[in-house]
């Protein structure tokens, strides 16, 4: 018996398969007939290593594009870069080296590694998106959507560090606080590019109901983030003297017309028109917007904020109460991007709205009454209700369920000419613009006579210039000494370049069309949508919104012929892989590496203190509880890394890594290898007619059929589990007689042919042993015959006087009297008989036999 040799045999491999060309993908015209796969990974940032996350993530992909070519698919499987973002600026801040040359480099190192993984990859089509070819055509794609509307600016706030006098990203603000100058960050003004992402709100909402091979947790998330919500927007007319401009009133929006009898309050936004109106020459209510101002811009920070209030000293008509005025405030916790900015505030049935009214002593009026409440003692307290119930003290809507009092106060306010109502949304409009050196430049001149001027096609790519500087903090493209100076491509005037660059999730949204084809509309609309998608559910909303939606405006521009707008027809989220974290003694975190157990006691290597286990969790740097794929590939070889991450959970739960895991996977190779190495070189595959040849080549034929179910309906764990049964069956066939070995070569044939989904260079060695023709890669899938998958026999209990004492297997369509002979002359059942008196059998057909002795 040989041992098989990972290393060698990977690297032989990966040389063959690259030199054979075998995974490129066919062109629409060279495919023919064949049905087209397009199966995508999300593609990685290049932050320097490989870490388990992406073995698992393309080690999925590779097995459903292996499936696919096996079973006669053009398969499309290509991979990339994510290339622009902050760490690379970070790395030039910290260590001096350019962020190109950074990300180039970790993408030659994370290139290395991906390769070793033996993955069915179309290199051929591979891009990074901070190339010049990449992000130039994205420029070209922004400036037509700029024609056609899609983009816009207006003013919008900015995380702003007033020490280091530069705009932050979220992430940048930690406590509130800028990240290296520890300053309280402000929010200011400033004017931006926006994505017109709203325009299709209703259909992003409409057609994520559709997409059945999407989990249904993704959509659901899709369509809370998209937020459709129905209402009434209306005016409440002010009660004194309008201030200028609001003769008219001020406009609210509500979802709950049903409570406007238990109206208290108007709430404005600090930053509603009206406010910013009020506020000159108001010095108290300059400072309270400048209080409120300090929270910070994200929705988050404004939610948990403790709730601030300023009373405008205005009040407003109710609208249904003649003898009804109600209080005009500014309070921090109304937004001025939602809706209009505006509230009447109900404190009875809305959490904040109570907790503002307790704070500055408004009144509470419940209008909604909880079923098998009492009218004449129900109140809130300090908790808002917002259950279900009928409506009170509500005049003409006294009695009506809250759908009809909703749909009733609408059409009176309607009648009223007072508003309509009105459908509105939480998505807001894509921001883009962001202050910083590694991103895509945004093609637009800043001309003093023409104003803004898209830069001309032909002038693209804009590229970024190399020579920047990252000593003081800031964006080095706005302090670049010439790079931002130009004329005007309409005037020849004097002219200044746009120097905030694209957030980089627009390079992720169209990336998939860029893999189809650079340029040629066929040969996309040929490969899209992607057949397959796979990737982390971190990415379940902002990533996948702005891809659906990016696929939309491509089309609308016409650089994509996909009617549906939906990029990804099938998505799969994986779950992570976790290790067990370690601590020393002082309890600081310490690598696996650094650990090992004797006796049964986990000891740290270097002291010999003893170390404690804690809980199994996603691998991170920040835990040390990461394993690096190159050492378990240099160790064990790719295919036991790929196998494990497959193996152990269903795809879309976490999957704990462990040490034994691995070993008892390479041990398994090893099985799988002797198997093969068992066989003769030139065995014919013919069946023999013995009982052992039969049930073998079924077995074999059915774990085929098993596994190719498997995979389709993404369970790869179970076809492991088959693998594992199967290679015991043809373990257990190696002890039996010659007649074996043709069923034997038939499963290892087979065998080999499933397992290059998994084990791709194990399963070529084994096809070479067994004289296999050409690449097992390029195998087609071994078809099962339909006649073997179906059971002709059956295996029914045996009982004495309802107990079970035997099991008999027999054609499933044996005769009743045939059965009962056969339970009798069972060995068991007949020495249990032995000397009693039958009086009954009863046969339940394809199940159990009874027999009823005295
Ligand atoms: C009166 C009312 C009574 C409300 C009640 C709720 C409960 P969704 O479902 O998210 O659309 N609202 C409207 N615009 C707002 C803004 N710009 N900032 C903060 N809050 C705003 O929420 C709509 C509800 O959120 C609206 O309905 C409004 O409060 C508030 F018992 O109006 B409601
Ligand atoms: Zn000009």
């Amino acid at each position: 018996a040989t041992r098989y040799d990972p290393q060698a045999a990977e690297s032989r491999w990966r040389a063959e398969w690259d030199a054979a060309n075998l995974f490129k993908a066919k062109s629409p015209a060279e495919a023919g007939d064949a049905p087209k796969a397009y199966i995508l990974e999300m593609f990685p940032y290049p932050s320097g290593r490989l870490h388990m996350g992406h073995v698992r993530n393309y080690a999925m992909g590779d097995v459903v594009a292996r499936h696919r070519r096996a079973k006669g698919y053009n398969v499309l499987h290509p991979m990339g870069w994510d290339a622009f973002g902050m760490p690379a600026e970070n790395a030039a801040m910290q260590r001096g080296v350019h962020p190109g040359k950074w990300t180039y480099q970790n993408i030659d190192a994370m290139r290395a590694q991906l390769k070793k993984l033996g993955l069915s990859l179309d290199w051929s089509r591979e891009f990074a998106t901070c190339d010049p070819d990449y992000y130039g055509a994205q420029q070209g794609l922004f400036l037509k959507m700029l024609e056609k509307g899609l983009v816009y600016r207006k003013a919008s706030k900015v995380n702003w560090d007033p020490v280091d006098n530069t705009v932050l990203a979220n992430e940048q603000v930690v406590d509130g606080r800028g990240w290296r100058s520890g300053a309280i960050v402000e929010q200011r003004e400033l004017t931006q590019w926006f994505f017109r992402i709203t325009q299709y709100a209703e259909d992003l909402l409409e057609e994520v109901q559709k997409l059945e091979r999407w989990p249904e947790k993704v959509r659901t998330m899709q369509a809370n983030w998209i937020g459709r919500s129905e209402g009434l927007q209306m005016r409440f007319e002010f009660a004194g003297n309008a201030p200028a401009n609001y003769e008219k009133g001020v406009e609210i929006f509500t979802t709950r017309p049903d409570t406007l009898f238990g109206a208290s309050f108007i709430a404005l936004s600090p930053d509603h028109p009206l406010v910013l109106q009020l506020a000159e020459g108001n010095n108290a209510l300059t400072a309270f917007r400048a209080e409120c101002a300090a929270v910070g811009t994200s929705e988050e920070a404004i939610e948990k904020a403790p709730k601030l209030g300023f009373d405008t000293g205005l009040t407003v008509q109710h609208p249904f109460e003649a003898d009804r005025t109600l209080p005009v405030w500014v309070a921090n916790f109304v937004l001025m991007g939602y809706g209009t900015g505006a509230i009447f505030g109900c404190p009875a049935h809305d959490q904040r709205d109570i907790e503002f009214a307790r704070k500055y002593g408004l009144s509470v009026t419940p209008v909604v009454l909880p079923p098998n409440a009492d009218a004449a003692t129900f109140d809130v307290e300090d908790d808002a209700y917002t259950g279900p119930g009928t409506i009170f003290h509500s005049g003409f809507l006294d009695g009506q369920s809250i759908d009809d009092a909703k749909r009733m106060a609408i059409a009176k306010i309607e009648s009223m000419g007072l508003g309509e109502g009105k459908v509105n949304y939480r998505l807001r409009d894509w921001g883009v613009s962001r202050q910083r050196y590694w991103g895509c430049p945004i093609p637009v001149i800043y001309c003093e006579t023409c104003g803004i001027v898209p830069v001309p096609a032909a002038d693209l790519p804009i590229r970024l210039p190399d020579d920047v500087t990252f000593d003081v903090p800031g964006n080095p493209l706005e302090r670049h000494p010439t790079w931002k100076h130009t004329t005007c491509p309409n005037c020849n005037g004097k002219a200044r370049r746009e120097t905030d660059t694209l957030d980089t999730f627009v390079d992720s949204s169209w990336y998939y069309a860029r893999f189809a084809s650079p340029d040629d509309l066929e040969e996309r609309a040929y490969w899209l949508p992607v057949d397959q998608y796979v990737g982390g559910v971190e990415h379940a909303v902002l990533h996948l919104l702005y891809a659906r939606f990016f696929a939309r405006a491509m089309r609308d521009v016409g650089e994509l012929d996909l009617p549906s707008g939906e990029p990804f027809a099938g998505l799969f989220t994986q779950g992570m892989v976790t290790h067990e974290t370690y601590k020393s003694d002082s309890g600081v975190w310490l690598e696996p590496s650094e650990v090992e157990q004797r006796d049964g006691t986990w000891i740290e290597i270097a002291t010999g203190a003893p170390a404690s286990v804690g809980p199994i969790e996603k691998m991170s740097k920040s835990k040390k509880n990461t394993v690096d794929p190159d050492a378990i590939i240099g160790a064990f070889g790719a295919d036991i890394a790929r196998w494990f991450v497959l193996s152990d959970s269903p795809p879309e739960r976490d999957v704990e890594w462990t040490q034994s895991g691995a070993e008892g996977a390479a041990r398994f190779a090893q099985r799988i290898w002797s198997v093969f190495d068992a066989l003769p070189e030139n065995g014919s595959s013919a069946i023999g007619s013995d009982d052992g040849s039969v049930a073998l080549h079924k077995t074999s034929h059915k774990a085929v059929a098993s596994i190719d179910k498997a995979i389709s309906d993404f369970r790869f764990n179970s076809a492991v589990a088959t693998i594992y049964e199967w290679v015991t069956a043809l373990k257990k066939a190696e002890t039996g007689s010659d007649v074996l070995v043709g069923a034997r070569m038939e499963g290892a044939s087979m065998l080999a042919r499933c397992l290059t989904l998994f084990m791709p260079h194990l399963a070529e060695t084994c096809w070479e042993r067994i004289g296999g023709e050409g690449f097992v890669s390029a195998a087609v899938w071994p078809e099962p015959e339909p006649a073997l998958l179906v059971d002709d026999s059956v295996t029914m209990a045996v009982q004495v006087n309802g107990k079970r004492r035997g099991e008999i297997t027999v054609a499933k369509d044996l005769a009743k009297e045939a059965v009962e002979a056969a339970a009798f002359a069972d060995p068991e059942v007949a020495a249990f008989l032995n000397g009693k008196d039958v009086k009954k059998t009863i046969v339940v057909p394809g199940r159990i036999v009874n027999i009823v002795v005295a």
